[in-house]
């Protein structure tokens, strides 16, 4: 996608500071933390949201898997975390390519604002 900024960033066109990259997936700090870890975990080929990706695409499980990985990176395994996908306006996307955010490091209030 051509204006799309996370295809943008994972084509490096546009600089963030990578914590993990293979083939299919990428992630980066958030550039706006709301935890001591914020991570987004972004895959290379472009979705508009979690409602585009096609029945039986292992995307999601690749995401989840380097979600783990990078929970164990940054020490958050044994205190917990959180993995959020927001989706659509009243879910709080506000870039429309799929991502998960990681967050951690803190104690994490519910229910979500
Ligand atoms: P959301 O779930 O679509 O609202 O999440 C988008 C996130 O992308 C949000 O937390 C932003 O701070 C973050 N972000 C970023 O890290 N770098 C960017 O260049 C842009 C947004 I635009």
């Amino acid at each position: 996608m051509e204006d799309c900024i996370f295809c943008k960033i994972t084509r490096k066109e546009i600089p963030a500071e990578t914590v993990y990259e293979d083939d299919k997936v990428i992630a980066i700090k958030d550039i706006n933390p709301q935890a001591p870890v914020h991570v987004l975990i972004i895959p290379k080929e472009h979705y508009d949201s979690i409602l585009t990706v096609p029945a039986g695409n292992c995307i999601i499980s690749d995401m989840h898997m380097v979600a783990n990985r990078l929970a164990l990176k940054f020490g958050i395994v044994d205190s917990g975390f959180r993995l959020v996908n927001n989706c659509g306006e009243d879910g709080g996307q506000t870039v429309d390519h799929i991502h998960y955010h990681l967050l951690g490091g803190r104690e994490l209030t519910w229910p979500p604002g």
